[in-house]
C-alpha cells in the first residue's frame, strides 16, 4: 500500500520527452534504422503523445532546432495541444555545423560567435510561438590539445554572448545551461561542470539556471550531492534523465543504477525540487539505437515514476533522528527500508483508479500502435543523431 499523500505528490509528477528520443539514433559505428520510425516532426509529438495517454505522465515535448525546425510553429503548437500535449523546452543546437569547428558562443571569430548568437534569438523566437518556457543550451565548445585556445578568453567570450542571450527572454522565459565534461571535445570543455554552469548562470541573474545531465559526469561522481547544492543555491533549473555505464551513454533512466537514481530523487525532494511549488524542470535526454522508441520511452517514464514514490517513501521524521543522534546504521536502513519497497503493484492499481492502464508497458503491446506506425511510416529517418 502506497500512503494517500504519496499518492497526491506523485499526481503531480510531469516529465517531458525528448522529441528526439523518437528518431533513429547511434554510434560512430552505425545508427539501426527502428521500423515505425517518425518522418517528420509531427510524428514525433503524435508519439510522445501515446506515451502521455498510456502513462500519464508526459505532458510536454522538447524541441531540439534545428532538427525539429519548421514553417509554422503556431501551427506546431496546436497540432500538439490537439493531441493532448504541449511543446516544452527549444533546444539549442551549435554543434553540427562546419562553421562551429572551432567553437560556437565561445568562438574567438566574432562573426562566428554572432552567427551562433543569432542562433540562440531565433530559438528565442520560436519560443515565443511555442509558449516554451525554457531555452535550454548545451555547447559542444571545446578543445583538444593544451595550448589549441585560450582557456580563459574563451570563458569571457561565453560570458558575454550568454548574456546577449539572456537580455533577450521576456515573462518568464528561463536559460538553462547544461554541462558536460567532455566529448566531443577531449581536452578542455568550455562548461565542463556545475561549478562554471552556476557561475555563469549566476552572473547573469536569476532567470538563468543549470540543467543538470546525469551522464555528463566523471565516473564516481556523487551527483545528488551536486543536486542537493544547486537547489540549495537556487539554481537547479532542470534534468536531462538517462543512465549510463560508461560515459554519456543515453540510455534508459533508471537502467543502469535505480539507486543513483533513488538517491537523487531522494535530494530532490529534501530540497524543495518536487511539486507544484517547484520550479525544477524533469526531462529525458535519451536515444534508444536498438530497442523500440514508445516503449522505450514509456519504460523510461514508469522508472522515474518508482523511484520518485521509493523517494516520497522516506520516513524523513526518523531519518533526522537518526542523523540527529549518529545512529549511522540507523539512518542509512531508514533510506534503504524506501528504497527496497516494491511500489510496483500499489502504481498498477493506483493507475487504474484514475483511467490509466494498469500495466502501460502492456497496454501499448496491445494497443496495435507499434504494427500501426510500422506499415504507415516507410523510410522514417528524421533529422537528429541519426541524420
Ligand atoms: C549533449 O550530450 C546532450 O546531452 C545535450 O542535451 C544535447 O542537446 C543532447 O545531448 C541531445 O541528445
Ligand atoms: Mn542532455
Ligand atoms: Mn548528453
Amino acid at each position: 500500500m502506497i500512503p494517500s499523500d504519496v499518492l497526491d505528490q506523485l499526481a503531480t509528477q510531469a516529465i517531458e520527452l525528448p522529441s528526439w528520443a523518437f528518431g533513429n539514433s547511434g554510434t560512430r559505428f552505425k545508427v539501426f534504422s527502428t521500423p515505425g520510425t517518425p518522418r517528420t516532426v509531427e510524428e514525433k509529438i503524435a508519439d510522445a503523445a501515446e506515451v502521455h495517454r498510456l502513462t500519464g505522465l508526459a505532458p510536454s515535448v522538447a524541441l531540439h532546432i534545428p532538427w525539429d525546425k519548421v514553417d509554422d510553429y503556431a501551427a506546431l503548437r496546436s497540432h500538439a495541444e490537439s493531441l493532448g500535449v504541449r511543446l516544452g523546452t527549444i533546444n539549442s543546437n551549435t554543434f553540427q555545423d562546419d562553421v562551429y569547428k572551432f567553437g560556437s558562443l565561445t568562438h574567438v571569430d566574432e562573426a562566428v560567435r554572432r552567427k551562433a548568437i543569432d542562433h540562440h534569438l531565433e530559438c528565442i523566437a520560436i519560443m515565443d510561438a511555442t509558449g516554451s518556457q525554457d531555452l535550454k543550451i548545451w555547447l559542444a565548445d571545446g578543445t583538444n590539445y593544451p595550448g589549441q585556445g585560450d582557456l580563459r578568453g574563451r570563458q569571457d567570450r561565453l560570458a558575454d554572448s550568454l548574456a546577449q542571450i539572456y537580455d533577450r527572454l521576456t515573462g518568464d522565459q528561463r536559460l538553462v545551461l547544461e554541462y558536460k565534461f567532455f566529448e566531443p571535445a577531449f581536452y578542455h570543455t568550455d562548461v565542463p561542470d556545475w561549478g562554471t554552469a552556476y557561475a555563469q548562470t549566476a552572473a547573469l541573474g536569476e532567470r538563468a539556471v543549470v540543467c543538470l545531465d546525469t551522464g555528463h559526469h566523471a565516473p564516481g561522481t556523487n551527483i545528488e550531492f551536486i543536486v542537493a547544492q544547486l537547489l540549495r543555491l537556487g539554481k537547479l533549473g532542470s534534468f536531462d534523465f538517462n543512465s549510463r555505464f560508461y560515459a554519456d551513454d543515453d540510455l534508459i533512466v533508471g537502467a543502469a543504477d535505480p539507486f543513483q537514481l533513488f538517491r537523487i530523487l531522494y535530494e530532490v525532494i529534501r530540497g524543495g525540487g518536487f511539486g507544484p511549488d517547484s520550479t525544477v524542470a524533469f526531462m529525458l535526454d535519451q536515444c534508444h539505437n536498438v530497442e523500440d522508441k514508445v516503449p522505450g520511452q514509456i519504460r523510461s517514464v514508469l522508472n522515474v515514476q518508482e523511484m520518485t514514490a521509493r523517494a516520497l517513501l522516506v520516513d524523513t521524521d526518523a531519518l533526522a533522528k537518526a542523523q540527529e543522534s549518529g545512529d549511522v546504521l540507523g539512518a542509512n536502513g531508514i533510506l534503504m527500508d524506501a528504497f527496497y519497497t516494491d511500489v510496483r503493484p500499489g502504481l498498477a492499481t493506483w493507475r487504474e483508479s484514475r483511467g490509466l492502464p494498469a500495466d502501460p508497458m502492456a497496454a501499448y503491446a496491445a494497443s496495435g500502435y507499434q504494427t500501426r506506425i510500422e506499415s504507415e511510416r516507410v523510410g522514417g529517418t528524421q533529422a537528429g543523431w541519426g541524420a
